[in-house]
């Protein structure tokens, strides 16, 4: 594929991206999520049935997270955000704040924030890196015990879809870093920026499930292969 001058990227990001900062991937761990069955802390039936566990294995990867620190693809992110012309926009499916302490614009978490909890309540969305448990009141409402994790779980619907939607149709060139393709509706989302008319590129490890959709692939540690990329991006441009 011929790298020309985009006009609107989208990156779609996953946990790879965040693997080179010492975060653990999604489903290396094989099915387990940190040594937790997916079920039980993933799914909204988990949650509904015990959510006090739930409420302990966020609170313990929050902490995980805040010591994390961005690594050189997402600082490659920045670099072209700041020294490309055109929209750039990050949809992640990660709910680690990397893609923000790192200086990306334009992150929609369209699978939550780890820095997040939601009223059940009332629905006001309390910002905090402190723990959540059951016993948390809302400061909107007051009303304690209703608070859940802003996670989307398996069997939730995403966030931010209405933008996302319309950045898909919108995009010229679709990069895809460091996600597995397994999770829908993020898996879907190559397709339909191919049927409008995008480029499509994925960073990964090994092959995904939607590579086929893929005009080129790129192999190894998104900190080794995605920074050289902008810079190939870059050379394109006029000077
Ligand atoms: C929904 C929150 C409507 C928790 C997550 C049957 C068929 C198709 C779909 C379904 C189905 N049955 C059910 C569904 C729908 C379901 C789904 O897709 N299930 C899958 C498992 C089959 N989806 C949903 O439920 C979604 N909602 O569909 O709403 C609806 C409504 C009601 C009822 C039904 C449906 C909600 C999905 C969101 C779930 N929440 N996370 C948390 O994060 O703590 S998903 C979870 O998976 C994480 O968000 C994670 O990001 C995401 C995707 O995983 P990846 O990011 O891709 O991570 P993974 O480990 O898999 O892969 C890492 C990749 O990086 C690998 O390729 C590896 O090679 C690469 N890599 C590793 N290191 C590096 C690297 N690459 C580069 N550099 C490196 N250094």
């Amino acid at each position: 594929m011929m790298t020309k001058i985009y006009q609107n990227i989208l990156i779609l990001t996953g946990a790879g991206i965040s693997a080179e900062s010492g975060l653990a991937t999604f489903r290396s761990a094989n099915g387990l999520w940190n040594n937790h069955p997916v079920e039980d802390v993933a799914t909204i039936e988990g949650f509904q049935r015990n959510p006090a566990l739930v409420h302990e294995f966020y609170n313990g990867l929050k902490e995980e997270i805040q010591k994390a620190k961005p690594n050189a693809a997402h600082l490659a992110i920045t670099e072209l955000q700041k020294n490309y012309p055109g929209q750039i926009n990050v949809v992640t499916q990660n709910v680690d704040t990397l893609h923000e302490k790192a200086g990306n614009r334009n992150v929609y978490h369209i699978h939550g924030q780890i820095n997040q909890a939601v009223c059940l309540n009332c629905g006001h969305i309390l910002e905090t890196f402190g723990d959540v448990d059951m016993q948390t009141a809302c400061p909107h409402c007051q009303v304690a015990g209703m608070m859940k994790p802003n996670i989307v779980f398996f069997g939730e619907n995403l966030l931010c879809m209405n933008e996302v939607d319309r950045l898909l149709r919108s995009c010229d060139l679709f990069v895809s870093i460091g996600t597995s393709g397994v999770v829908y509706p993020a898996a879907g989302f190559v397709q339909t920026a191919k049927y409008y008319g995008a480029d499509t590129i994925e960073f990964t490890l090994e092959t995904t499930a939607n590579n086929y959709l893929f005009d080129r692939h790129v192999y190894g540690p998104a900190g080794q292969t995605f920074p050289p990329y902008v810079e190939e991006l870059k050379k394109k441009l006029p000077n």
